[in-house]
Formats: C-alpha cells, sequence, structure tokens
C-alpha cells in the first residue's frame, strides 16, 4: 500500500497500474521501458498541463470533432492507464476504439479485448488477424489496421506511438494526433498535432473540452485548428524543458 501522503503518490500509482498490466499479460515488456522515459520527460515539464499542451488538446478535440471517422488507437500501456476515460471520450466524440500493438501477439488481443468487454465496450476494433488489411498495401507489422477503423479513418489519434507508424499513418493522408511527453520523439514530429502531455492528464481534459465544444460551431472548431502550428507547439515545449 502506498500511503497517500507520499511526496510521489501519484507517481508510484501509476507505476502500480503499469505493473499491474504486465503482471496480467498485456503490458508490452519494453512498456516498462517506455512509461519510465515518460516519467522523465513529465517530470522535466514539471508534472502538469502546460499552456502549450492546452493549446494542442483544444485543437485535437476541434480535429476530432470535425472528423467523419475518427479513430481512437490504444495499446497496451495507454490502456493500462486511461482505459476507462477512453471509453468516456470514444462515447462524447462518436469515436470508435482499436487495438493497435507494436508488439502484437494473439495472447496479448485476447486478454485487451476481454478487458475492454469487462469494462463495458463491446466492439473494440483490430482484434481479428484474419481481417486485417495494410495501409496502403505496405506489407509492414507496422501498416495493419481494421477496414472500419484506422484503415478508413481520417483522424486518428495516438498514444506512445512507434515513428514508423505515425508516419505510415501521415503519409497516407490521415490527420494523426499523437499523445507524447517527448517533444523531440519522432512520432511527435510526424503528427499533424502533437499533445506534449501525460496522457493520465491530457485524456480527462480531452473529456472535459469535448463536452464543451460539443455546443460549437464548425466554423468555430476550425478557428481552434487554423490556429495552432504544432511546430510552434513543439518548440515551446521544449522551451519549457530548457528553463526547468
Ligand atoms: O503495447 P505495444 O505493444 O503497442 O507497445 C507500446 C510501447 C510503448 C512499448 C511501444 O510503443 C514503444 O516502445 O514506445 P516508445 O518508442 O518507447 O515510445 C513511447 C513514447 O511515449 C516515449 O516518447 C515516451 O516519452 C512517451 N510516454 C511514455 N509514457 C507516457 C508517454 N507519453 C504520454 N503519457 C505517458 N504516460
Amino acid at each position: 500500500m502506498i500511503p497517500r501522503n507520499h511526496p510521489r503518490y501519484t507517481s508510484l500509482m501509476l507505476r502500480e497500474k503499469i505493473k499491474k498490466a504486465h503482471d496480467k499479460g498485456y503490458l508490452a515488456d519494453s512498456g516498462m521501458i517506455a512509461h519510465g522515459r515518460g516519467e522523465a520527460f513529465d517530470y522535466l515539464l514539471g508534472e502538469r498541463t502546460t499552456d502549450n499542451g492546452r493549446k494542442a488538446i483544444e485543437s485535437a478535440v476541434a480535429t476530432l470533432l470535425l472528423a467523419k471517422n475518427p479513430i481512437i488507437s490504444v495499446n497496451g500501456n495507454s490502456t493500462a492507464l486511461v482505459i476507462n476515460e477512453f471509453i468516456e471520450l470514444a462515447k462524447i466524440l462518436n469515436a470508435k476504439i482499436e487495438i493497435n500493438l507494436f508488439y502484437r501477439t494473439k495472447e496479448r488481443i485476447a486478454i485487451m479485448k476481454e478487458l475492454y468487454e469487462s469494462h463495458g465496450y463491446i466492439n473494440v476494433l483490430g482484434t481479428d488477424d484474419k481481417k486485417l488489411l495494410y495501409i496502403d498495401g505496405i506489407e509492414s507489422p507496422r501498416a495493419t489496421a481494421s477496414e472500419n477503423g484506422i484503415y478508413s479513418a481520417d483522424v486518428v489519434l495516438v498514444s506512445l506511438e512507434d515513428g514508423d507508424r505515425a508516419e505510415i499513418l501521415v503519409n497516407n493522408n490521415k490527420n494523426v494526433i499523437a499523445i507524447d511527453l517527448n517533444p523531440l520523439s519522432r512520432t511527435a514530429k510526424m503528427a499533424n498535432i502533437t499533445i506534449v502531455d501525460n496522457i493520465v492528464r491530457a485524456i480527462p481534459l480531452m473529456i472535459e473540452i469535448a463536452k464543451k465544444y460539443k455546443n460549437k460551431d464548425n466554423k468555430y472548431l476550425k478557428s481552434m485548428i487554423n490556429n495552432f502550428s504544432n511546430k510552434i507547439n513543439l518548440e515551446e515545449s521544449l522551451e519549457i524543458i530548457k528553463k526547468t
């Protein structure tokens, strides 16, 4: 038991979630390493949502609300940290959830499918190996996608994503929104909108903003997108890190 008054309580609780997901068999072994890397960047950002993290979130939510077929792509780490929040966000945005693993195994897919079902989300995509397609015919495990999901999506929200995959998505005219604490990662640079924030803060804030933006007209939503530059936003994140 971690005492509530421990100065690193939140961080230690997140580690517990990651460890539990590993024990259950759906977290990739290197998911632990990825989490540690995220922790280091989060520390440097002050473990808070920065103003430019919020700007990216506003632009991301506007983009998702204007999308025709928005998909939330989930993996082992992101599921371990925010499964309930993913499900809530998908409902508000009218988006679908697709399991999309870097280290894809039948066992991990089966555990995750069951997990989403036990949380009340029944039609999670990306679970049937035989039905997966290759984006633009690129026969790589990095290009797999389900037909009604990522394959035909116009906007894809990815988190803790691999750079090759982000690149394939962008090259195939998908509007890619990435959540990545590392503003220097290839994914962060490839994506159309990068939210440099911890997924445990970013997704709840996306839910809050999506509830607010649902009543806004398209003109307002488009202005939120047009006023955003990913390049400038990433540079600002780096400045924050340098000043820490
Ligand atoms: O479940 P799988 O098989 O899809 O595998 C997932 C991992 C995460 C193991 C795989 O995608 C991987 O190796 O990722 P990387 O290349 O380590 O990239 C993870 C990125 O996410 C890094 O830039 C981290 O800084 C960042 N990151 C880690 N934790 C968080 C995070 N970003 C936001 N929130 C976090 N909590």
